[in-house]
């Protein structure tokens, strides 16, 4: 039997976003955002047309659903602020109904032992923004970085880790290259200019934040996705995963961190004629404003090979450089369709340690969804989920031997701790420690997986 032992003050927590959990709540003043338009202009675009106006109802139901997360063992718990529900127009006007409800919610967490870590942006942009050009235009840049400086005179006094933005690349990768988040645009050009805005939002936020002499930390989740070439041998498919590896995570991990965009990704937009609008003292802004740790979420690896023949299409799309393929025999989460890979999380360690000067980071989302756990259901009316458990333990004996190596990682938090909401799949997997049932009132209930895992939390430790 094998014992991981992790330091003291490890976190151990989970990870939910504001539009996953909290609802509509149209009651206090919240306007809409990219997700209450979408939804209303095509439901159907939605898994069973099921909207973000269902969900756990942690609007409503926060106090129980934090108590139940501290009988889990979750030791922090990263949420977002919803811009619609704090701001309410372009002009900045604010929502004190909104701020209200965070202060409750960031208490509540403080009085159950949690540590609150508060992302400013989880793919929520509010529709007076949108209906600008949300980050293809300047002024959203401007407004974001006035929101930033709301939140944390609102409340840095309490919370001292921030997340500027969760998974930036999302909406320029999936808002406007491969239409599966609004404004569902496919323009490789485009995209490169909302990835470059959100990057300087980014980089203002954390400038605001020192800016006001705030004590905590300012970080970035990003969902690094080491990627892997088929035949490493051939230098056509290391270039393949090379590229991609630019395009799709070093287009935030290098300015982030490093200050710098990689000469290869501006060599290559140059080609395209797609180098963003910019200016040299944006760029400083950049340069000058690194973040103090990084978040990673990690769910799986992206698999790469050369393109075989020329890409067909109008516009400029990164699929230019490769193709994606899924190798023969890979394990896979059948109900998401993703691989599971758990030597990718150690790649990522040591990727950050030797090339990224071994930055802090801790682990901000991983987990498991998985469909129909209602088959689960043992007598007593508790899903019995060994299988994420078995997900868990394989990803921590993972990032165990990532630290061994060195590696200055110092938290792990899974995705989500009660079943949530999601953009792609509504409620089709499930992937907390605590069920909701979304027939009966989203009524919570602990599956078997919450007993485990406020074991390894209590002990900090976890046994094979
Ligand atoms: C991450 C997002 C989360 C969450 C998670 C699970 O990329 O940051 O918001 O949704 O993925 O993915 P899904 O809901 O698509 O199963």
């Amino acid at each position: 039997m094998k014992e991981y032992q992790f330091k003291e003050g490890f976190l151990w927590g989970g990870a939910c976003s504001a539009v996953q959990c909290e609802g509509r709540s149209p009651e206090d003043g919240k306007q809409d955002n990219i997700w209450d338009q979408w939804y209303r202009e095509d439901p159907g675009a939605f898994y069973q047309g099921v909207g973000p106006e269902v969900t756990s109802d942690f609007y409503h139901n926060y106090e129980q659903l934090i108590k139940m997360m501290r009988e889990c063992g979750i030791t922090s718990f990263r949420t977002s602020l919803q811009w619609a529900r704090i701001i309410s127009d372009r002009d900045g006007a604010v929502n004190r109904k909104g701020i209200g409800f965070y202060h409750r919610v960031i208490d509540a967490l403080l009085d159950n032992g949690i540590e609150p870590i508060l992302c400013l942006n989880h793919f929520d942009m509010p529709m007076y923004w949108m209906e600008k050009g949300g980050f293809e235009c300047r002024e959203t840049v401007d407004a974001f970085a006035a929101f930033a400086r709301v939140c944390y005179g609102e409340f840095s006094g309490k919370v001292r880790r921030w997340v500027t933005f969760n998974e930036p690349v999302i909406t320029p990768e999936q808002g406007y290259l491969y239409l599966h988040h609004y404004p569902l645009v496919q323009d490789g050009r485009r995209a490169a200019q909302v990835a470059y805005y959100i990057q300087l939002a980014s980089s203002m936020a954390v400038e605001a934040y020192r800016q006001m002499g705030c004590s905590g930390q300012i970080g970035i989740v990003l969902n690094l996705t080491p990627t892997y070439c088929r035949d490493p041998e051939d230098e056509r498919d290391r270039q393949a995963a090379y590229a991609a590896d630019l395009f799709f995570n070093r287009s935030f991990l290098d300015p982030s961190v490093k200050g710098e965009y990689p000469a290869d990704l501006v060599r290559i937009l140059e080609e395209n004629q797609a180098v963003p609008v910019h200016t040299e003292q944006e760029l400083e802004t950049i340069r000058r404003n690194t973040v103090d740790y990084l978040g990673v979420n990690y769910y799986h690896p992206r698999r790469v090979v050369h393109r075989s023949r020329p890409l067909e299409s109008d516009t400029f799309m990164p699929d230019r450089y490769f193709e994606y393929y899924t190798p023969e025999n890979c394990r896979m989460n059948k109900s998401r369709g993703w691989e599971i890979y758990e030597k990718g999380l150690y790649d990522i360690g040591i990727n950050i340690r030797d090339h990224y000067g071994n930055i802090p980071w801790m682990v901000t989302e991983n987990g498991m969804g998985v469909q129909d756990e209602e088959q689960f259901l043992n007598e007593e009316g508790m899903v019995e989920d060994s299988y994420r458990v078995e997900f868990i333990k394989d990803h921590l004996r993972r990032l165990h031997k990532a630290i061994e190596e060195g590696c200055n990682c110092f938290g792990y938090h899974m995705w989500c701790p009660f079943d949530s909401w999601s953009w792609s799949n509504a409620y089709k997997n499930r992937y907390g420690f605590i069920r909701i049932d979304i027939n009966d009132h989203a009524r919570p209930s602990f599956k078997r997986s919450a007993a485990w895992f406020r074991r390894v939390s209590d002990g900090n430790r976890f046994t094979d």
